[in-house]
């Protein structure tokens, strides 16, 4: 202890810890001016934000944290990166978009990370990073382990929904996060009372249950004092902080702006702050020799740019085809179990409030039949109620009346239940999802069986849901959100499209998403315009995701398990108008559906039906009622849309020479768009007939029957299409 140590050992460390610190911000001041000067002499292409004046916010924090700890930079914090020990080299290639830097020059500095050092990437969406931060605290008190979360932000990125949504979660559950606003009075050139209508950042931290607090971030002393509690209160369990730090940007927003929003004098005044001078200051009160340190240290820093930009200079740019690399993580699939000890998990439950399943025994269970408790979607009458127009007969496989049937959602409840069994990296969230067991029942009984700390109930934060998955995801665990509708999904979709389907691209292929979103789609459930949704088109073409649609019982489970232990996000379709009408036997042993491989349902030599999800059973109805006309229907199943499997589609097509694409989703744009396009590519010369297409109208999911019947395709529409296509 301190206490017991001479006086002059505590002032010798001292004074080293002064000149390191020194020495730091200095080498992350050189470093930024370096990558000026490079900019300017055009060898760095696209945006640089510089952060000088800003330094003392990354050095003061950084300093504090330990191995474990995670960061993740805003973008003007070089700063950051190099006070974790990224490689300068590295850096510095990064910035080149060489081969060698962080992403292999998939992307600029701003995005990319090092999670070996624990430096996490944010995306350009300013503020997307804060429910990534967020997640990664999760991880952290879910698994009682020390480490910290620190997020550094611009006070203009406190007007983004991800603000509110991350710090309410971070409050609700005391996480161990730190939030660092690093207030520069200007989000480009809008000023800071065009920002907000309040006059600090951190009030606002009062709306989180949190503490918040105000520094001069100019002055490294206070930064540091103010680092130093926050981050050890969130060690120690005590709760996350807001931390506004006051600074100054000396450059424009980035280096192509003059600034001339700000008045002269305002700059003036600032310079006068500048947090190396302030540091040479207490240091010269010290009885430090500054001018020889800054000499000493100056010189020494020139040199390893020197090197550095040596090294990525002399990194070759990547070759053209690089680019395809890393979409979807091609490493080692993780272990099955990160070393997780259940007896934490426990502890955490405690603390979450949760029961376990001794505390409830006799209580709710899992597998207990959907229908034998309350849970009606938000007043929809369920997916049992009367349907739009007549339902075909599900096929023998997914439909009996067997007592140990299993119905689509009991599938998707004991996919969930057996990989939670397995793998403690598994845990649910999402809405209701916990005491209730979601708005339609798919994780009832979970929450008793697996504890509160694995099923957790969030607050109406779609974003936070999925930005919270990355994180806690990219640090080996693997969250199922739960979207309470599909069609909720846009509320969380830049989480969805720029943090989770890029990560691994721009960590240039070191690091893996294991996360999955069920999504509850479709419509024929009486729910109208936004209770109806097929939203696979809004992410089709967004690369880095899987797409997986479950047509039958079997699925439900199969896939399902699949989508958990892939290692990259996978979007899960699952269907409300399957949730309670299709059962099936399943089989004892393991069910796991391989992703990316399309199931043909029945044989057919005449014509294929290429389909997926809720329009399966009306196709093999359709196909059934050729049968009887004498014409023979191959009836495919895509299973999964992203990855396509075009294969066992062109083995089909190569055989009948005629295609029907049917699905529930919307024509425009749709899969059967896709899917005709590759096929006039690619296999036009077997082709008897045009490509058509069935599909939703071009309308919104109408509420009314008669308007939704007329919208939605269905077994007489497949037939009518598939008459025209055999006739041709
Ligand atoms: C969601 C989003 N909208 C707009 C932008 C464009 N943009 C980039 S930086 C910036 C200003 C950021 O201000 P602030 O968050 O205070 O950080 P600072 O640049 O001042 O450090 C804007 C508007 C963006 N990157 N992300």
């Amino acid at each position: 202890m301190a206490t017991n140590r001479k006086p002059e050992t505590v002032l010798e460390e001292r004074t080293r810890r002064d000149i390191q610190l020194y020495r730091q911000l200095w080498r992350v001041r050189l470093f930024d001016r370096a990558v000026s000067s490079l900019h300017r002499q055009n060898k760095i292409l696209g945006g640089v934000y510089s952060g000088e004046w800003q330094e003392a916010i990354p050095v003061g924090f950084c300093h504090f944290l330990d191995e474990s700890d995670v960061v993740f930079p805003l973008h003007r914090d070089l700063g950051v990166f190099l006070a974790r020990g990224v490689d300068p080299g590295v850096l510095i290639a990064q910035f080149m978009g060489r081969r060698d830097g962080l992403s292999g020059g998939r992307d600029s500095f701003l995005h990319a990370g090092d999670l070996e050092r624990g430096v996490i990437g944010a995306t350009s969406m300013l503020g997307s990073t804060l429910p990534v931060a967020v997640g990664a605290a999760l991880r952290f008190k879910m698994l009682d382990e020390s480490s910290v979360a620190v997020a550094f932000f611009g006070e203009g990125a406190t007007a983004r929904g991800d603000f509110h949504e991350a710090l309410n979660f971070a409050g609700i559950h005391h996480l161990p996060v730190v939030f660092v606003c690093e207030n520069n009075f200007y989000a480009y050139s809008t000023p800071m009372s065009l920002e907000m209508p309040v006059e600090t950042v951190a009030e606002r931290a009062a709306a989180y249950g949190m503490r918040g607090v105000r520094c001069n971030g100019q002055d490294l002393n206070r930064v540091l004092d103010v680092a130093e509690a926050a981050i050890d209160r969130a060690r120690k369990r005590e709760g996350p902080a807001l931390v506004e730090c006051l600074t100054y940007r000396h450059h424009g927003h980035s280096e192509h702006d003059p600034a001339r929003y700000r008045p002269e004098d305002e700059l003036a005044e600032w310079a006068g702050r500048d947090p190396i001078q302030l540091f040479e200051l207490y240091l010269k009160n010290r009885g430090q020799d500054v001018a020889a340190l800054a000499a000493e240290i100056k010189l020494k820093v020139e040199e390893e740019i020197d090197r550095a930009i040596a090294f990525a200079e002399a990194s070759p740019l990547p070759s053209g085809e690089e680019a395809l690399r890393h979409v979807f993580y091609e490493g080692a699939p993780l272990p099955a179990r990160v070393s997780i000890d259940a007896s934490v998990l426990k502890r955490a439950d405690a603390e979450a409030g949760g029961r376990t399943v001794e505390a409830v025994a006799g209580g709710a269970r899992v597998g207990a039949p959907a229908s034998s408790g309350g849970a009606k979607p938000e007043g929809h009458g369920g997916a049992a109620g009367p349907l739009p127009g007549e339902l075909p007969r599900l096929p023998a496989a997914t439909e009996t009346t067997s007592a140990e049937a299993v119905s689509y959602l009991d599938a998707i409840r004991q996919a969930l239940d057996e990989e939670m069994e397995r793998d403690p990296a598994v845990f649910i969230l999402g809405e209701d999802v916990g005491r209730l067991g979601g708005a339609f029942g798919a994780t009832r009984g979970l929450f008793e069986k697996h504890g509160a700390s694995r099923v957790i109930d969030t607050p109406i934060s779609e974003s936070l849901i999925v930005g919270a998955s990355v994180g806690a995801a990219v640090l080996g665990l693997r969250p199922v959100a739960e979207m309470q509708f599909a069609d909720f999904i846009s509320c969380g979709f830049d989480q969805v499209v720029n943090t989770a389907a890029t990560f691994c691209y721009r960590h240039g292929g070191r690091a893996r998403v294991p996360m999955v979103i069920r999504l509850p789609a479709g419509a024929r459930i009486h729910g109208g315009l936004f209770h109806s949704q097929n939203p696979e088109s809004f992410f089709l073409s967004t690369p880095g995701l899987k797409i997986v649609a479950a047509g039958t019982v079997e699925d439900a489970k199969g896939l399902l398990k699949s989508a958990i232990r892939d290692d990259n996000p996978v979007l899960f379709l699952e269907y409300k108008s399957l949730y309670r009408r299709a059962k099936a036997l399943l089989p004892a042993e393991e069910l796991l559906t391989p992703i990316g491989q399309a199931a043909v349902r029945m044989k057919g030599e005449d014509l294929t039906i290429v389909t997926y999800g809720p329009l399966l059973s009306f196709c093999l109805e359709a196909a059934e009622a050729l049968r009887a006309e004498g014409a023979s229907a191959e009836v495919i199943d895509l299973r999964t849309l992203r990855p396509l499997d075009l294969e066992t589609v062109a083995r089909s097509i190569q055989r009948t020479g005629r295609i029907l694409v049917a699905h529930e989703d919307r024509r425009f744009a749709g899969v059967g768009a896709e899917i005709a396009a590759r096929i006039a590519e690619e296999l036009f010369e077997f082709l008897d007939a045009p490509v058509l297409r069935v599909a939703s109208a071009d309308t919104p999911y109408a509420f009314s029957p008669p308007l939704e019947e007329f919208i939605l395709p269905d077994t007489a529409k497949i037939l009518a299409a598939a008459r025209k296509l055999l006739s041709y």
